[in-house]
């Protein structure tokens, strides 16, 4: 029997830091997994080293799910972020080995292609109306089917979602940003970006936004039912999730559909969520729910209540997790979208994939498993640096949901 060898975790800088873990078998068969958790990437590296390391040395790589279930029952304190990020780690490895064992790409130990392509949005935004109308074109030219909006909110700095470099990316401070935030003044301008959107380039492709928590459900219900005409796709964390049923108030009020779960990470945190129908979308990720073993459970859970997926897929979504996904997406009946934000020119030097875009779809590698190579000499250019989200602040003063 083949058993695990080595288990090593690295942690690196490349544009912005990845966690990564990297499995080796007796038989010299390495499998790859993500363990980023942005802005407390140094509590799942240590919960991988000193916690879940010595427990993987001498165990059956090819016992994914017995796996799964000894790090998630046997930890006694279960769930939450780090938890989860670190279990969902040696899990894509895991299959990453498995692939390789096999000779096949993960998608089809997965059952195969339900697809051709998976189709992905990007982000598109600007610091004014005008910005954000020629990035929307930009990428309907790059070929995108599906394209997100955000907009800064004038005179209010701290907009969620406003690309000031090449990437998106909001961790970038050594100390949290303090951003402020009115709710009001967002409520009054957002709608009229996205017409103005809807005006300019029609219906011909999908629009997408991301309220990103801000909202109260009553907010959200008023939010949702004033965007009706623009036919949004999905509005995105309209509020936040930990009350499952306050998507019952958004629901009764507005036919926008609603999508949740980015920063969920168990299959019991979007149960009512799926099984009330309070959702259309489903976006928890290889990542930080579970790994691909717990991904499909959540899927084929969300499948038989007709909500479909939509994986979270931002920058410090490291690539080993972007080919899992689309690994996944390919393969299960019920998916809806994917989020491709793409990664900083060093992430790619550091994470070769396989992963293609072509005319606003994904096609995942042929090789056997992730078909992600991780260049641990190239990550040792990028050593470590800490970096926060930001924290949003009302205009009061007081903390408000970033
Ligand atoms: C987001 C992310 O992509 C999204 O929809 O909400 O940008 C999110 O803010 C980050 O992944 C947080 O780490
Ligand atoms: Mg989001």
């Amino acid at each position: 029997m083949s058993k695990i060898e080595r288990a090593e975790v690295f942690v690196a800088s490349p544009g912005r830091t990845f966690v990564t873990l990297r499995i080796t078998t007796s038989d010299g068969v390495t499998g790859i997994g993500d363990a980023t958790l942005n802005g407390r990437e140094l509590a799942v590296a240590s919960y991988l080293q000193e916690h879940l390391v010595p427990l993987l040395i001498g165990k059956d790589p090819a016992r994914i799910e017995d796996m799964w279930q000894y790090l998630y029952r046997g930890a006694y304190w279960r769930r939450g972020p780090v938890t989860m990020t670190a279990i969902s780690a040696v899990d894509t490895a895991l299959w990453d080995i498995k692939g390789k064992v096999a000779g096949l790409p993960v998608y089809q130990l997965l059952g195969g292609r339900s697809r051709d392509g998976v189709m992905v949005y990007s982000h598109a935004s600007g610091a004014d109306v005008p910005a954000l109308l020629d990035d929307v074109e930009r990428f309907l030219d790059l070929g995108y089917k599906a394209v997100r909006a955000q907009a800064a909110v004038p005179d209010v700095g701290g907009s969620y979602g406003v690309r000031k470099g090449k990437v998106y990316e909001p961790a970038a401070t050594s100390l949290p940003d303090e951003q402020p935030w009115d709710t009001e003044a967002y409520l009054g301008f957002a709608p009229t970006y996205l017409e103005a959107v809807r005006e300019q380039f029609g219906f011909g492709f999908h629009l997408l936004h991301d309220i990103h928590h801000r909202l109260t459900p009553i907010e959200a219900a008023r939010f949702g039912k004033r965007v009706e005409d623009c036919r949004l796709f999905w509005m995105e964390d309209p509020t936040p999730a930990e009350n499952q049923e306050s998507f019952r108030l958004i629901r009764q009020h507005t036919t926008t559909p609603i999508a949740v779960g980015e920063a969920l990470t168990s299959i019991w945190d979007v149960q009512h969520l799926i099984t009330e129908q309070l959702i259309d979308y489903v976006r928890t990720t290889v990542v930080h729910a579970g790994g691909i073993t717990h991904l499909r459970r959540i899927f084929d859970l969300a499948a038989l209540y007709q909500v479909r997926t939509g994986s979270h897929g931002a920058t410090d979504l490291s690539p080993i997790t972007l080919a899992a996904a689309v690994h996944v997406d390919i393969s299960v009946p019920n998916f809806g979208i994917q989020e491709y934000m793409g990664h900083a020119d060093e992430t790619a030097e550091v994470f070769r994939s396989g992963v293609t875009f072509s005319d606003g779809m994904l096609y995942p590698s042929e090789e056997p498993g992730l078909g992600v190579e991780y260049d641990e000499k190239e990550a040792a250019r990028f050593p470590y640096e800490a970096r926060y989200l930001p924290v949003a602040r009302r205009l009061d003063g007081s903390v408000h949901d970033w």
